[in-house]
This record gives C-alpha cells, sequence and structure tokens, in this order.
C-alpha cells in the first residue's frame, strides 16, 4: 500500500470514530430519586411513586414528580415496605392498592391493607400476631365473572389460603394484569438492599424437603434460612436482625432455593448497614 493510502485510510477511519462519538446519546427523559413506578388505569402512562415510613406518594402519571394520591400511615403501618397493584375494585377506574407490613419484631407477622388510594379508605385488611398475610391476586377464581381476592395466611406450621368475594365484574383489569401465581418462583427480597431485615417470596410447585441457604461473596454459607418439608404454594424466609447468629457484614450475598436437593434457582441481595 502506498503512503498515499496509509492517509487515506488513517483519514476515512478518523472521520468514521467522530462521526460515532458525535452520533446520538439517547435523550435523557427525567429522573427521580427514591422512587419507584406503577401504573394505576389501562390507558395511562406509567408513574412514580415513593414509599417511606410515613406516607405513600403517587404521581401523575408520566414523568411528573407532582403528588397526586397520599396515603399517610398509621402508627403500626410505618414499617411497610411493599405495595402491589390490584384491579379496580370500587368502579372509579384506578387500581386498588395493597399495603403490606411487617409489624414489630420477633415471631413472623406481616399484615396486609387493600387500599381505595383515591380517599385511603380500607377496602380489606388482615393482621394477627403470629400470622403473615399475602395478596396472592384477585382474579375471577371461580369463573362467575365476578372477581375473588386469593389470601394466602402463613403462620409457623401451615398455609392457608382464603378466597373473598370482592363483587366487582371480572371486566376490571389489574396492572401487571396476571397476578396469578405460577409454578416456581424465586422473588427478588424485598427490601432490597436492605439493612435490618428483608424478605424472599417463593413458591415450589410440588411438596417436599425445602432449604433456603444464603451465601457469602465467596460462596461461604452463612446461614439457612429454611430447612423443612414445605407444602405447595407460596412461602417466606425472612433474614437479618430476626435470624439468629452473628450479625453479617455488608456486602453482597446469594440465596439459593432447592427443593428436595435439586436448586430451583439463586439470586443476589444486598446488605447495607
Ligand atoms: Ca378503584
Ligand atoms: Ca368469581
Amino acid at each position: 500500500m502506498s503512503k498515499l493510502s496509509y492517509v487515506l485510510v488513517f483519514v476515512v477511519g478518523l472521520v468514521l470514530v467522530i462521526a460515532n462519538r458525535s452520533s446520538a446519546q439517547w435523550p435523557l427523559e427525567c429522573t427521580s430519586s427514591n422512587v419507584s413506578w406503577i401504573k394505576l388505569r389501562a390507558d395511562e402512562a406509567y408513574r412514580f411513586y415513593a414509599l417511606d415510613s410515613l406516607s405513600l406518594r403517587i404521581m401523575t402519571p408520566g414523568c411528573s414528580q407532582t403528588i397526586q394520591y397520599t396515603y399517610l400511615m398509621n402508627a403500626e403501618e410505618r414499617s411497610a415496605n411493599y405495595i402491589q397493584v390490584q384491579p379496580d375494585l370500587t368502579g372509579d377506574g384506578i387500581s386498588e392498592i395493597v399495603l403490606g407490613c411487617r409489624i414489630g419484631s420477633g415471631p413472623s407477622r406481616w399484615t396486609i391493607k387493600i387500599l381505595n388510594i383515591v380517599n385511603g379508605a380500607a377496602l380489606f385488611q388482615r393482621s394477627a400476631p403470629g400470622y403473615d398475610y399475602f395478596v396472592w391476586g384477585v382474579f375471577d377464581f371461580d369463573g362467575d365473572g365476578i372477581l375473588e381476592c386469593v389470601i394466602a395466611v402463613t403462620d409457623a406450621a401451615s398455609q392457608t389460603l382464603e378466597v373473598y368475594n370482592t363483587g366487582a365484574p371480572a371486566s376490571a383489569t389489574a396492572f401487571p394484569p396476571d397476578n396469578q401465581p405460577v409454578a416456581f418462583e424465586l422473588e427478588q427480597n424485598f427490601p432490597n438492599p436492605f439493612n435490618s431485615s428483608t424478605r424472599i417470596s417463593y413458591s415450589i410447585p410440588v411438596s417436599g424437603q425445602v432449604t433456603v441457604d444464603v451465601f457469602n461473596s465467596i460462596g461461604q454459607r452463612v446461614r439457612t434460612l429454611v430447612n423443612e418439608r414445605q407444602e405447595t404454594g407460596l412461602h417466606f424466609a425472612d433474614w437479618g436482625s430476626i435470624g439468629s447468629g452473628a450479625t453479617p457484614a455488608s456486602g453482597p450475598y446469594f440465596y439459593e432455593l432447592k427443593l428436595d436437593g435439586k436448586p430451583l434457582g439463586a439470586r443476589k441481595m444486598i446488605l447495607l448497614k
């Protein structure tokens, strides 16, 4: 190749590099701190929401940071740390919100409240010492055109499903639309990162010997959260301040679910103190 050819190749290459560098970065649409997002109606955009120890605040749709709905926690609910969106059960087109709270420490106790977020009224709530309540889904369980609400109730020894008739038509829509349980699911722990305690939800397709182990970043097992025979369905494993043993250090951890010795899945979580 002649000297001129080398120069030409260099110049063409330089032009290509510059063109590539100047090609558009995606434009930033919006930012919002300490929030997550949900959808409350079929025909609207997603919205930001913020959940802290005092309130749940839901913004108007899109990138807006204008608060449209606010729910103020009562004293017990100040530990609320998850929400779920369920179908519109009141006929106003706005999906109902499930607020989940861990109450106190010691024996497990998770409560739920299904809220009409428009006026803060509770449509349904369940809470009792020693029991965990979880809204598994709102769907037409028995095929009669009316939505049922399926609640899982667990204590140290058992799980019961309670099916309530909401009276709302099955045409109501939820976001995400599919709240029905699947055969096997290992959820991301919540909250994550966490600093005191966190919860891992999982469903198993058949009953069997279940273990949920926690490993540190170099693969050493640091805690066994579950090691028992469990029935088909939804279960929870909690880790943190309520566990026994020395408090673990901040950092990444992995949890692994096994059924009858067979690994079903693993996920990563972050402990931040
Ligand atoms: Ca509603
Ligand atoms: Ca029904």
